[in-house]
C-alpha cells in the first residue's frame, strides 16, 4: 500500500487502498464506510436512493450506486494522489473523506423517507463534516435543506439546473417542487438559479419565483455573459448551499437523467463557476441529483458526476484551507 493513502483511508487489509479501480468494494472512491455521525471527517458522502418524486422517467434511485461505481475510476492509491494536471497541483490533500452509506429509503415511505434524509444530514452536520449528498431525484433537496437550516446558518441556495423546480402544477414533494418548498419554509435566505432553460418551467411559476426574489441566470445568459455575471447574483459573505441537478449539463455529456434538455452547460465552465463560488462563501453542504443510470450511455453521466463531486470538494477544501 502506498504511503500516500488518504488519511483515515481504507486499510490495506480490506484490499481497498492501493488496489486497482476494478478491485474491491465500490464505496465512493473506495473510501471507508462509516456511520453519518462518525467524528473526524471533513466530508461525508451520503446516498439518497429515492426517486418517488420523479414526474416522468424514474430510476434516479440507482444514481448513488452508479456515481460510487464511477468514482472508483479515481481511486488509484486510495484516492490520495489526485493531481490535477490543469491546475498544476493536487486537490483534496489532507482532506478526510468517508462514505456514510445510504439513507434507508423504503418504497412508499413518503414523509418517513424525507425525515430519514433530514435525520442523516443532521447527524453529518453534528459530526462537523460537510454533507455531500448523492441523489436521488431532486425532491431530496428539501429535506436536506431542512437539516442544514436547522443545524447551521440559513444558507443562500445556489441551484444549478435546467428547471426552476418551482412548480405549482405538480403535487408537493416531487422533483419539480424543492425550490418552492425551500422558499416557503424559510430554509434558505435566497436563491440563485443558474442554467435554466427549456419548456417545462411554467410562466406563472417563473413570474412568482421572480417576485419572491429568486435570481435566475438562464443557460443562454450564462453562455453569453459568463460566470462573472452568474456570480454577481450570489450575495457576498453568506453561507451557501450548492444543489446541482445533473440535467444542468448538456445531454450530449449527461444523457443519463430523467428530464434532459438541449442547450445545457459544459463541464469546464461549471467547474470554474464552482471554484469561484467556493471562494465567495463557505459552502455548508452539497447535493448532486438526478443521475439516472437507466438512460446513461457508457457511464458518461455517472463519471461526470463523480468527477464533478471531486472538483466541488476540492474547491471547498481549497477555499477552507486558504
Ligand atoms: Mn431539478
Amino acid at each position: 500500500m502506498p504511503e500516500s493513502s488518504r488519511p483515515g483511508g481504507v486499510g490495506a487489509e480490506a484490499g481497498q487502498s492501493g488496489s486497482m479501480p476494478f478491485v474491491g468494494i465500490p464505496s465512493f472512491l473506495k473510501l471507508p464506510v462509516v456511520p453519518p455521525d462518525a467524528p473526524g471527517w471533513h466530508f461525508l458522502i451520503l446516498g439518497l436512493p429515492y426517486d418517488e418524486g420523479a414526474s416522468n422517467r424514474p430510476g434516479a434511485r440507482f444514481g448513488p450506486r452508479a456515481i460510487r461505481n464511477a468514482s472508483t475510476l479515481y481511486s488509484y492509491e486510495g484516492g490520495a494522489e489526485l493531481f490535477d494536471v490543469e491546475l498544476g497541483r493536487k486537490i483534496l490533500t489532507g482532506a478526510r473523506i468517508a462514505d456514510a452509506g445510504d439513507v434507508p429509503i423504503v418504497p412508499g415511505g413518503g414523509r418517513q423517507n424525507r425525515e430519514a434524509i433530514s435525520d442523516a444530514v443532521r447527524r453529518i452536520l453534528a459530526s462537523g463534516a460537510i454533507p455531500v449528498c448523492l441523489g436521488g431525484d431532486h425532491s431530496v433537496s428539501a429535506p436536506v435543506l431542512r437539516a442544514v437550516s436547522d443545524s447551521s446558518a440559513t444558507p443562500h441556495l445556489v441551484h444549478l439546473d435546467t428547471h426552476m423546480d418551482f412548480d405549482s402544477y405538480l403535487p408537493p414533494h416531487t422533483h419539480g417542487t424543492p425550490i418552492r418548498h425551500a422558499i416557503e419554509e424559510g430554509l434558505v435566505s435566497g436563491v440563485t438559479q443558474i442554467g435554466i432553460r427549456g419548456l417545462n418551467s411554467g410562466h406563472e411559476d417563473w413570474l412568482e419565483a421572480r417576485r419572491r426574489g429568486v435570481r435566475v441566470v438562464t443557460a443562454r445568459e450564462f453562455r453569453t455573459r459568463g460566470s462573472a455575471h452568474a456570480l454577481e447574483q450570489v450575495p457576498e459573505e453568506e453561507a451557501l448551499y450548492l444543489s446541482i441537478d445533473i440535467d444542468v449539463f448538456d445531454p450530449s455529456i449527461a444523457p443519463g437523467t430523467g428530464t434532459p434538455e438541449p442547450g445545457g452547460l459544459g463541464y469546464p465552465e461549471v467547474v470554474e463557476l464552482v471554484r469561484e463560488l467556493a471562494r465567495r462563501g463557505p459552502i455548508l453542504g452539497v447535493d448532486l441529483v438526478e443521475v439516472n443510470p437507466a438512460y446513461d450511455h457508457g457511464e458518461i453521466t455517472a463519471i461526470l458526476a463523480a468527477r464533478l463531486l471531486l472538483d466541488v470538494m476540492g474547491a471547498v477544501w481549497e477555499a477552507r484551507s486558504g
